[in-house]
C-alpha cells in the first residue's frame, strides 16, 4: 500500500556491533573452518567449507573492508587458494603460487594500508620472503632472515602503529621471539616464554586496544591460552576450550563493522565475487554492494520526493529478484570454460606455469548525497592475473608481454628497442594462432605531433547467449607546439629528448594495436561450454527462467540489457575533444550493448531475456507472480509461460529534465563558459523494459514535473546570478600580475557528444556538453594574468632537450613574483612534499573554501601520487623509470617539480579563496515576486547562518589513513588521499544564492506548512 506522503517518521537506531576478535579452527581433513566472533569458549557462529588444495589455513583482510577473509596454504606447491568471506564456495579471492615448497604462510599488513599482504617463511633456514598485497609476483617487501630455524612464524602490531611486525614462537620451550617491523634486526619487541609447550602460536587483539595480544591453542586438548600483551606473564585475556583437538587454530575479525546505512534504502544491489578466467587472464572483484538510498527531512529536497516514490514502487522486492538472479548469473559466469581452436604449438601453448599480477585496483567506500539522494559503495577490490601454462593461450600472450621490458634496464629508452620487442611478440603470436584473425581496427596515420593512436578493437563476446558488442574506440592524444601551449611545448620536448619521431611512435601505436588485435580476436573467437550440472543445481524458480522457450516467440529472440552511445553530432567530428594547453585527447564513437539473446544452450541469454520480461505490461500474469515469488525469496516456484506478443512499445515518459543554463564566470581574469547542459530521465516501457516497466506510471503518482520544473526556475535564477557576480580580491600589489597586457589565452576546452544510456529501460540522455576555461590577462585581472603567465612559460624556439631543473626553475621565477606582488594573501596550506622510493609525483589541491553569496564549496586537499616500481614483468613501471631516467629526472629534481607545482596551486587556491564578490544591486529587483520571496534570509530558518547541504561526496578509507584509491597497473601506481567535497547553502542577509538554495532545498519537507507547498507549485508555474 502506498505510505502517505510527507509523514515523518521516526528515526531507528542502527545496532551497534562492536569491533572484535574472534576465533576458530581449520580442520585440513574435511576443509572446514569453524569460526566464533569472540574470543571466548561458547559455540560456534559460523562453519564453511573451503575446498582447495592444501592443509594450512590463511585468515587476512584481503579487500580492506575490515572484515577477515580467509584461506588455504598447499605446502607441497606453495599454492594459494584465497576467498571472500564465509559462504561455502569456491576460492575467488586468488588461486596462485607464492613462494616455495616446504614453506609455511604467513599474512600480515606489512605497509599499514589496511590490507593484508602475504610471505612465506622457511622453517629450515627462518628466511622470510615478504610481498605487498595478497596476489602473485615479487618477493618486493623484502626477502631476509629473523628468528631461529626450526619455529614457528607468527605476526602481529605489537606496538599498535597499523603496521605489522613478525617474530617466531618455538614450540619445544614456549619462547616468542618478536620484532617490530617486518624486516631484519634485532628482537626488539621482546624476549619471552609464554603458552604451551608442544602448542601452536595465535596472535589477536583480544581487547581491541589496537595492539595485538598472543596466546597459544594445543591441539591435543583444543585449549587455548591469550595473553593480552606481547609480553610475559598470566593468561589474562582468558584460558578456555573451544574447537575440535588436532585442528589449526585461526583468528581474526570474522565479524567486521556492519555499513552504517542512514535513510530509507530504496535498492540495493549486490554483485558477488567475480572469478572470470578467460583462456588465462584471470579477472576477479571482491563482493561489492551498492545501495540507493533517500534521507528524508529538513533541506533534504530529492530526499524527501525519493521517500514519497519508495512508499509507491516495491523497489525492494524488485532489487531482491535482481539480485538473486545477479547473483545466479555471477555463478553461472564464474563456471564457464572457456576454449579456442585455432592454436598451433609453441611458446603460447606449452608456457611454464606461473601467474603473475596485471592489475590491482582498490576504492574505498564512496558516499555520494544530492539532496537526500544518496549512493554509497561498499570497498571494490579487482585484480586481473595473468595465468601463463598449457592451453592458456591469453594467459601466455599478456605474460610474454609484460616480461617484454624486464631489468637490467638500459639507461637510455629506445622507442624502436621497443618496437621491434613487439614485433617479435606479434610474429610469434601469428605464427601460433595462424587460423584466428586479428579483430579489424584502422590504421594509425603519421600526423604530426602524434603521441598515441590506440585502438580497442570491436569486441563481439557471446557468453552463453549474453552478448557484448562494441565498436572500435580510438583514443588519439597529440601535443601542438606554439606560444601559450605549456603542456604540448613540453610534452613535444619530452619525446624529442626520448628521440620520438612521428615514424617511431606512429609504430608504437600500430605494435599495440595489432596485439591488441590479436588477443581480441582470439577472444572473439573463443567457445563456452557449462556443465550441465550446473543447471541442474538451481533452483527451480530460476530453472524455469532459464528456458529458451519460456516466453520467446523464436529462438535468436533479443532483450537489449543496456546500451551506451557517445556519438559524433555531425559524424565526423569526435565525439570526446579535450584540449588543455596544447595536449590534445580525442576518441572515435563510442557504442556499446550489453544484450541477452536466448536459444538451446544460451542460458544466460535464456535467463536475462527472461528477466527483462517479467514486468511486461501486457505480458503473461505468471511471469510478474514469478517476479514476486523471487523477490520475496521463494526459488521453489514455477510458472507456465507464453508467448510475447510482438507489441508496439509505448510512447517514453519523461521525468525529469534539468536544464543548467550557460554559464559565464568571471573568476578575477580566469573565465569559465559553458553552453547550455540539458540532462533528461525518461523511462521506456515495453517488452524486454524491465526497469522502464517498473518505473512507469511513476510521473502520475509523483510530482515529478512540478518539482522539475521549480528546480530549474531556480538553477536558471541561480546560473544568471552567478554571471553577474563580480569578483574582486585585496591585497594585490603592483606588477605584472596585476596590470597585464589585454590577451585571451585558451587554457581548456571540452567537448563531449550526447550521451545516451539505456539500462531496461532506464534511460538518460545529456545534450552536447560544451566547456571553456580562458585567461584573460589585462588590468586587474590576477588569476587571468598568473595563468596566462603560466601558459607561456615554455614558448617556442623549444630547446633540443627537456631539462627538468630548468622547467622548475622557470617555474620558481613565476611562484617568486606571484609571491612578491600578492603578499597579502597566504596560500591555502599544503602538506611538504615527501616522495617516497619510485614515486615521481605528488600534486595536491589543496582546501578550496569558496563562498558565493552563501552557495559554499569547501573541499578538503586532494593528495595524488604517482610511482613507478621496476622489477621483473613490471612492464609500465619499468619502461616509466627509464623514460624518467632519460629526461634527466632525479630524486631532487621531481621533489622540486612537484614542490613548485603545488606551490603555485596553493596561491592561486588562496588567491579564489580570499575572493570578494559584489552582486549588482539591480539584480535582485529584477526578478518575480516569487523568487524575491524565494531569496529572503528568513523565509524558512530562524536565524542567519543555517546551512542545508546540497552535495556531497566522500571517497575515504575511515580511520586506516590508508589511500582511498590505489591502482597498480604493471608497476605503475596511482593513490590519492581521501576525497571529501561538500558543496552547501547558508542563508544571511545578502547571501542571495545560499537563501535560495537553502529555501529551495527545504520547500518538501516533512510536516512543512502548505504555504511552501503551494510556493513549490507557483514556482513551477513560473
Ligand atoms: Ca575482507
Ligand atoms: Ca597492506
Ligand atoms: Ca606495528
Ligand atoms: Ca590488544
Amino acid at each position: 500500500m502506498p505510505r502517505f506522503p510527507f509523514v515523518p517518521r521516526l528515526e531507528t537506531c542502527e545496532d551497534r556491533t562492536l569491533l572484535a576478535t574472534g576465533i576458530g579452527t581449520f580442520a585440513p581433513l574435511s576443509d572446514t573452518f569453524t569460526l566464533r566472533n569472540q574470543a571466548t569458549a561458547g559455540a560456534a557462529n559460523t562453519t564453511f567449507q573451503l575446498s582447495a588444495p592444501g592443509s594450512l589455513s590463511i585468515v587476512g583482510d584481503w579487500n580492506g573492508d575490515g572484515r577477515d577473509d580467509f584461506g588455504v596454504f598447499d605446502a607441497k606447491t606453495a599454492t594459494w587458494s584465497l576467498k571472500y568471506g564465509t559462504q561455502n564456495g569456491p576460492a575467488d579471492a586468488g588461486t596462485f603460487q607464492f613462494g616455495n615448497p616446504g614453506t609455511v604462510p604467513v599474512v600480515g599488513d606489512w605497509n599499514g594500508d589496511g590490507r593484508d599482504d602475504i610471505g612465506t617463511f622457511d622453517p629450515k633456514t627462518a628466511t622470510w620472503s615478504l610481498r605487498f598485497g595478497a596476489s602473485p609476483g615479487l618477493a618486493n617487501a623484502g626477502t631476509f632472515r629473523f628468528g631461529r630455524p626450526d619455529t614457528r612464524p607468527v605476526v602481529g602490531d605489537w606496538d599498535g602503529d597499523g603496521r605489522d611486525g613478525i617474530g617466531t614462537f618455538n614450540p619445544a620451550n614456549a619462547a616468542w621471539n618478536l620484532r617490530q617491523t617486518a624486516d631484519a634486526g634485532t628482537a626488539n619487541a621482546g624476549f619471552f616464554q609464554f603458552g604451551a609447550t608442544g602448542g601452536r602460536p595465535v596472535v589477536g587483539d583480544w581487547n581491541n586496544d589496537g595492539r595485538d595480544g598472543i596466546g597459544t591453542f594445543n591441539p591435543a586438548n583444543a585449549m587455548w591460552r591469550l595473553r593480552q600483551t606481547a609480553s610475559a606473564g598470566p593468561a589474562n585475556a582468558g584460558a578456555f576450550q573451544f574447537g575440535k583437538k588436532n585442528t589449526l587454530p585461526v583468528v581474526g575479525d570474522f565479524v567486521g563493522q556492519p555499513a552504517v546505512a542512514s535513510g530509507n534504502t530504496l535498492a540495493t544491489v549486490v554483485l558477488k565475487p567475480l572469478n572470470l578466467d578467460l583462456l588465462g587472464l584471470e579477472v576477479r572483484t571482491s563482493p561489492i554492494t551498492i545501495t540507493v538510498s533517500a534521507n528524508q527531512g529538513d533541506g533534504k529536497l530529492l530526499g524527501n520526493l525519493l521517500t514519497t516514490v519508495s512508499g509507491l514502487v516495491d523497489l525492494k522486492g524488485a532489487s531482491n529478484a535482481l539480485n538473486t538472479v545477479l547473483g545466479s548469473t555471477v555463478d553461472l559466469l564464474n563456471s564457464v570454460d572457456l576454449s579456442v581452436l585455432g592454436v598451433g604449438s609453441g611458446a603460447f601453448d606449452t608456457a611454464a606455469i606461473s601467474a603473475t599480477q596485471v592489475l590491482e585496483l582498490f576504492v574505498a567506500p564512496v558516499h555520494l548525497d544530492l539532496l537526500g539522494a544518496q549512493i554509497d559503495t561498499s570497498p571494490i577490490r579487482v585484480t586481473i592475473t595473468a595465468k601463463a601454462g598449457p592451453g592458456q593461450v591469453l594467459g601466455n600472450v599478456v605474460t610474454e608481454l609484460i616480461n617484454l621490458f624486464n631489468p637490467p634496464l638500459p639507461d637510455q629508452l629506445d622507442i624502436d628497442f621497443l618496437n621491434s620487442k613487439l614485433e617479435d611478440l606479434l610474429t610469434l603470436l601469428n605464427n601460433q594462432i595462424p587460423d584466428i584473425a586479428p579483430a579489424p581496427v584502422p590504421p594509425v596515420q603519421i600526423t604530426d605531433g602524434q603521441i598515441l593512436n590506440v585502438t580497442v578493437p570491436p569486441l563481439d563476446l557471446n557468453l552463453l547467449g549474453l552478448v557484448l558488442e562494441t565498436s572500435p574506440i580510438t583514443v588519439n592524444a597529440s601535443a601542438q607546439t606554439g606560444d601559450g601551449l605549456l603542456l604540448g611545448n613540453v610534452l613535444t620536448l619530452a619525446m624529442n629528448t626520448l628521440d620520438a619521431t612521428p615514424q617511431n611512435l606512429a609504430q608504437l601505436s600500430q605494435d599495440i594495436n595489432a596485439i591488441l588485435a590479436k588477443v581480441v580476436g582470439v577472444l572473439n573467437a573463443a567457445d563456452l561450454s557449462l556443465p550441465s550440472s550446473v543447471i541442474s543445481a538451481l533452483p527451480p524458480a530460476l530453472q524455469t527462467l532459464t528456458n529458451p522457450a519460456l516466453i520467446a516467440p523464436a529462438p535468436g529472440s533479443v532483450a537489449p540489457i543496456l546500451d551506451l552511445v557517445i556519438a559524433s553530432t555531425d559524424g565526423t567530428s569526435p565525439p570526446v575533444d579535450v584540449d588543455l594547453l596544447g595536449l590534445n585527447i580525442t576518441t572515435s564513437d563510442i557504442d556499446a550493448h550489453l544484450s541477452a539473446v536466448t536459444g538451446d544452450g544460451q542460458v544466460l541469454g535464456n535467463l536475462l531475456y527472461n528477466v527483462a520480461n517479467l514486468a511486461n505490461p501486457d505480458g503473461p500474469l505468471g511471469l510478474l507472480t514469478l517476479l514476486n515469488q523471487i523477490g520475496s525469496g521463494n526459488l521453489n516456484f514455477t510458472t507456465i509461460g507464453g508467448i510475447l506478443d510482438p507489441s508496439t512499445p509505448p510512447a517514453p515518459e519523461q521525468l525529469l529534465q534539468i536544464t543548467v543554463k550557460p554559464l559565464d564566470l568571471d573568476l578575477l581574469g580566469l573565465v569559465v563558459q559553458t553552453d547550455p547542459i540539458i540532462v533528461t530521465v525518461s523511462t521506456q516501457g515495453g517488452d524486454g523494459k524491465l526497469l522502464g516497466n517498473l518505473l512507469t506510471g511513476l510521473k502520475t503518482i509523483v510530482n515529478f514535473d512540478g518539482v522539475g520544473a521549480a528546480l530549474n526556475n531556480v538553477l536558471s535564477t541561480t546560473v544568471d546570478l552567478v554571471n553577474s557576480i563580480d569578483l574582486s580580491v585585496l591585497g594585490v600589489g603592483s606588477g605584472s600580475f596585476d596590470n597585464g597586457t589585454d590577451a585571451i589565452t585558451p587554457v581548456l576546452d571540452l567537448f563531449v557528444a550526447p550521451v545516451h544510456l539505456d539500462l531496461l529501460g532506464a534511460v538518460v540522455d545529456t545534450n552536447p556538453i560544451h566547456l571553456t576555461i580562458t585567461a584573460h590577462s589585462g588590468q586587474g585581472q590576477v588569476l587571468g594574468n598568473v595563468v596566462t603567465e603560466l601558459a607561456n612559460l615554455f614558448n617556442p624556439p623549444l630547446p633540443d632537450q627537456l631539462d627538468i631543473d630548468f622547467l622548475n626553475q622557470k617555474l620558481a621565477e613565476l611562484l617568486t613574483r606571484l609571491n612578491q606582488q600578492i603578499p597579502g594573501i597566504s596560500p591555502a596550506p599544503s602538506p611538504p612534499v615527501t616522495l617516497g622510493p619510485d614515486q615521481f609525483l605528488e600534486l595536491t589541491v589543496p582546501t578550496i573554501d569558496l563562498n558565493l553569496l552563501g552557495l559554499a564549496l569547501q573541499t578538503t586537499p586532494i593528495t595524488v601520487n604517482a610511482f613507478a616500481h621496476s622489477g621483473n614483468s613490471q612492464l609500465l613501471g619499468n619502461v616509466l623509470t627509464v623514460a624518467l631516467n632519460t629526461l634527466g629526472a632525479t630524486p631532487a629534481n621531481l621533489t622540486g617539480l612537484s614542490t613548485n607545482l603545488n606551490a603555485l596551486l596553493a596561491k592561486v587556491v588562496g588567491v579564489l579563496n580570499a575572493a570578494r564578490l559584489e552582486l549588482p544591486t539591480d539584480v535582485l529587483g529584477g526578478l518575480p515576486s516569487i523568487l524575491q520571496t524565494l531569496a529572503l534570509p528568513n523565509l524558512i530558518a530562524t536565524t542567519p547562518g543555517q546551512s542545508a547541504d546540497v552535495l556531497n561526496l566522500i571517497i575515504s578509507s575511515g580511520t586506516s589513513g590508508s589511500a582511498p584509491v590505489d591502482v597498480n597497473l604493471l608497476g605503475l601506481q596511482v593513490t590519492t588521499s581521501d576525497i571529501n567535497a561538500k558543496l552547501k547553502a547558508i542563508t544571511g542577509d545578502g547571501q542571495i544564492l545560499g537563501n535560495l538554495l537553502y529555501n529551495a532545498a527545504n520547500l518538501l519537507n516533512p510536516g512543512n506548512s502548505s504555504t511552501l507547498l503551494l510556493l513549490l507549485t507557483q514556482l513551477a508555474r513560473l
